[in-house]
């Protein structure tokens, strides 16, 4: 009896200890598959710290044989898993890079291959585009699908650490031409809600 009972204990240690190693720097490099060209074949996706600095990650895109590289902002402990998306529901996937892991926010970047590169999505006026998730209790931030656009929700709380908390803020609805996103329809405001869901699942 006791004898199992150790074993079991030493199982759950072995096991801890991988899930430790996924979220930290020796994940590095990341590779993730995507159909990045909407051929109908697989590419390969892989990031990597950029060496010396952390701070960046260098994305590397094999398609068709032929590689496409960029560059982009990087958590300084560690290169994160890459998330494949279809914001735009064109057959052609997107990925997305974590520039930066905070305690209650992850700011992330979304990347294209448009005009033979690999490309950073950015924003309606031409501007740098930064997903944001998360937020804790004071703010929320995420992403979601639906129509062939992607609705990107921000919002704050009404009354922080109050019960029910409830949430005032906005969902902007943009779809992707290229690499630059386009206001899609009405932004839609909320106030005085239940905390928003977004759910980027629904992007994959
Ligand atoms: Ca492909
Ligand atoms: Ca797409």
């Amino acid at each position: 009896m006791r004898k199992a009972l150790l074993s079991a204990f030493a199982g759950a240690t072995v096991t801890f200890g991988l899930v430790g190693l996924v979220g930290s720097a020796s994940a590095d490099p990341v590779t993730a598959t995507a159909d990045l060209d909407g051929d109908g074949v697989a590419d390969t996706v892989t990031a990597r710290t950029v060496p010396g600095d952390p701070t960046r990650q260098q994305i590397t895109a094999t398609v068709n044989g032929r590689e496409y590289t960029a560059t982009g902002d990087s958590d300084p402990n560690g290169v994160q898993p890459l998330r494949v998306t279809d914001v735009n529901r064109d057959g052609a996937n997107e990925v997305i890079t974590t520039g930066y892991l905070g305690a209650n926010t992850v700011t992330m970047t979304i990347w294209v291959l448009h005009n033979d590169s690999l490309q950073a999505v950015f924003g309606p006026a031409g501007e740098p585009f930064y997903l944001y998730e998360g937020g804790g209790v004071s703010q929320v931030n995420g992403y979601s699908c639906a129509e062939g656009t992607i609705q990107v929700t921000s919002g704050d709380a009404d009354n922080p650490g109050g019960q029910d908390p409830t949430y005032s803020g906005e969902v902007i609805a943009y779809t992707l031409d290229g690499a630059m996103l386009q206001l899609a329809g009405e932004t839609v405001s909320f106030e005085g809600e239940p905390r928003p869901t977004p759910d980027p699942q629904t992007c994959v």
